[in-house]
């Protein structure tokens, strides 16, 4: 794990003890934002960890934390951490991991129970002691039960590709149910997060019961988690959906519904799509207004009632659309992707983000010639129905020998292939070109005299992506300096919740690409997203070129450009800085200038 993930995973636990132990509030919540600031920060901190002033100077670290970062580097831990976990025995932490399970019930579990690992809670739970705390109801202690097996059984996040088009599905579904006038998704997936911990469904219908029905009775529910008044949760069962990669990891899904006024319908979405964090701020925004934000609306404070305003038949000031609260509380309309705290409370006018629609070329795609699935024409083919001006071939080089890697001559031969095709296909230009290996050493896959014939060169890692950083960073930067290079694809080669690929310092990256007018690729499958939207984020501020490639095998995968396109937004990346959206002039001249 790098430096600041472990980092980052410290200040995390520290936070959920200092919780578990009954320390106030601010100091949770400063270990909190603390994690967050570390885990999110594109650089390794390492080797600024011994200065102060370099550390303080990142916005979210104080005096406190840097101290303690200080502490981790000199010494691999953090005495306030190492006093708090001989406190808190580790399994009442891991109790916290259980959906629905928060810390105050937690701590209640275990200072009044002596329950400290999810072993005795399930035990507690068979012989029916549980029962003896306060609010702890049958129902309860079932939903506790079931979240437990929910852990046991899967207990990992979904990809985004597998995710939406479950989430799609389920919204199609609905608004074709009797009664419903709206219904959409929001949380994580609506925030376009690589990775979804649940889907939830948000309706406005006048005929309730047909819209619950509709959720829980579908042949893909394989269990109701609860079926309320206002909420329903189920458990679905993702068997033939979700494409290549899904079967085997990701057999489950929880989502949840919730049925909401149409009149609240604003303030719902904004408050069930998050992020949690970017709520907080919301609230506190409200507050020092004089107005109470909640998921039913933004409303005039008046502080001496303690039931809620909209029980109370008080007006909203704004509630039915996003847009109207985000202008009562003097914030421009913020777009779902950028709602992570991490700044957008100083924008003062929406950002223009890149769109799906502002993409007009691919320029990363494999054919038979190595591992895809399509020839150069039936890509082609492809490529022209989404209306993009220029499709790039780039097989793989040699040393890819698993994915079939052309060798010189093959390669030599292919170009000439890819120039016919080009004369004989309309509508589009095709570019002859290849993926070529970022060897372990930095070099590239073929000589140069070959490498200057290509119109375009996308240079990637593909093995060796366990070096460690320092050699990581050498690797790259020695592509990047590479004269022919047009484009990294995929430069830590990281796949989601599988491998961490490799973790170079991304500043350095992004200078090196600047200085050498480089491309950094957002690989859009959404086993990769990577580059990362952190890492985005950093070259979007940097000036950086950025690319978003589909890196396409086989005909659906040219689908995963909005996934490419959402971790863009992410990074907030807007269409002129990315070469995809270019016109077919400016971005030959481009490729042109590096040959
Ligand atoms: P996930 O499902 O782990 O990928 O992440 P989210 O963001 O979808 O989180 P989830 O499903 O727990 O809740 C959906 C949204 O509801 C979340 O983004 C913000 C809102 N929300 C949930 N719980 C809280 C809370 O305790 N406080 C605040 N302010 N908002 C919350
Ligand atoms: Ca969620
Ligand atoms: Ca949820
Ligand atoms: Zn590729």
């Amino acid at each position: 794990m790098s430096f600041n993930a472990s980092l980052a995973n410290l200040f995390d636990r520290m936070s959920a003890m200092l919780e578990l132990t009954g320390a106030d509030r601010f100091r949770v919540n400063a270990h909190a934002k603390a994690a967050r600031v570390i885990r999110d920060h594109a650089t390794d901190l390492e080797p600024i960890a011994r200065d102060p002033k370099a550390l303080t100077a990142i916005d979210g670290i104080g005096k406190g934390t840097a101290a303690k970062i200080a502490e981790f580097a000199e010494t691999g831990s953090i005495a306030e951490h190492d006093e708090l976990a001989g406190r808190v025995p580790p399994g009442v932490l891991e109790m916290l991991n259980i959906p629905g399970l928060g810390p105050k019930t937690v701590k209640l579990l275990w200072e009044e129970k002596g329950i400290e690992s999810i072993h005795a809670l399930k035990d507690a739970i068979e012989d029916g002691s549980i029962l003896d705390l306060p609010r702890m109801g049958a129902k309860t202690v079932e939903n506790i039960k079931e979240s437990i097996a929910f852990i046991e059984s899967s207990g990992k996040r979904l990809h985004i590709g597998v995710a939406m088009p479950v989430a799609e599905a389920l919204v199609a579904r609905m608004l074709n149910t009797a009664g419903v006038t709206r219904c959409a998704f929001a949380g994580s997936l609506r925030r376009g997060k690589e990775s979804i911990g649940d889907i939830d469904v948000l309706v406005s219908t006048t005929d309730p019961e047909a819209a619950r029905a509709a959720f829980c009775e579908h042949s893909s529910v394989t269990k109701v988690l609860a079926r309320g008044e206002h909420k329903c949760s189920v458990r679905l069962s993702l068997d033939g959906l979700g494409g290549r990669f899904a079967a085997e990891t990701e057999a489950a899904i929880q989502a949840d519904l919730r049925l909401i006024p149409e009149s609240s319908w604003g303030a719902a979405l904004m408050y069930f799509t998050g992020s949690k964090e970017h709520n907080v701020r919301l609230r506190e925004r409200a507050l020092a207004k004089g107005m109470t934000l909640n998921e039913w609306g933004l409303f005039p404070e008046d502080r001496n009632d303690s039931t809620p305003p909209q029980q109370r038949g008080v007006p909203a000031v704004a509630s039915e659309t996003e847009a109207s609260i985000y202008e009562a509380l003097g914030l421009p309309f913020l777009p779902p992707t950028v709602r992570e705290d991490r700044g957008e409370f100083d924008l003062k006018h929406t950002p223009r983000l890149i769109e799906v629609a502002d993409i007009k070329a691919e320029l990363h795609s494999h054919t038979v010639a190595s591992d895809g699935e399509m020839t150069i024409e039936e890509s082609a083919a492809k490529a022209l129905e989404r209306g993009f001006h220029t499709l790039a071939i780039t097989d793989h080089s040699q040393s890819s020998a698993v994915a079939n890697g052309l060798k010189p001559e093959r390669l030599r031969e292919h170009i000439k292939r890819v120039r016919a095709a080009n004369e004989a296909v309309d509508g589009i230009t095709l570019l002859a070109g290849s993926e070529v290996d970022i060897l372990v050493d930095g070099n590239l896959d073929y000589d140069d005299d070959l490498l200057q014939m290509l119109d375009i060169l996308v240079a990637s890692p593909h093995a060796g992506l366990k070096a460690r950083p320092a050699q990581a960073t050498k690797r790259l930067l020695k592509a990047i300096s590479h004269p022919l290079v047009h484009i990294i694809g995929h430069p830590t080669g990281r796949l989601i919740e599988r491998r961490p690929g490799m973790e170079p310092a991304m500043d350095e990256l992004i200078a090196a690409a600047i200085e050498h007018d480089v491309a950094l690729e957002i690989n859009a499958h959404w086993m990769r997203l990577d580059l990362r939207d952190t890492h985005v984020r950093a070259a979007v501020e940097a000036g950086c070129k950025i690319a978003i490639n589909c890196d396409v095998h086989a005909p659906g995968d040219y689908d995963n450009l909005r996934y490419g396109v959402l971790t863009g937004q992410r990074g907030w990346l807007p269409p002129e800085q990315c070469i995809n959206t270019w016109d077919h002039q400016k971005l030959h001249d481009w490729l042109r200038s590096k040959r």
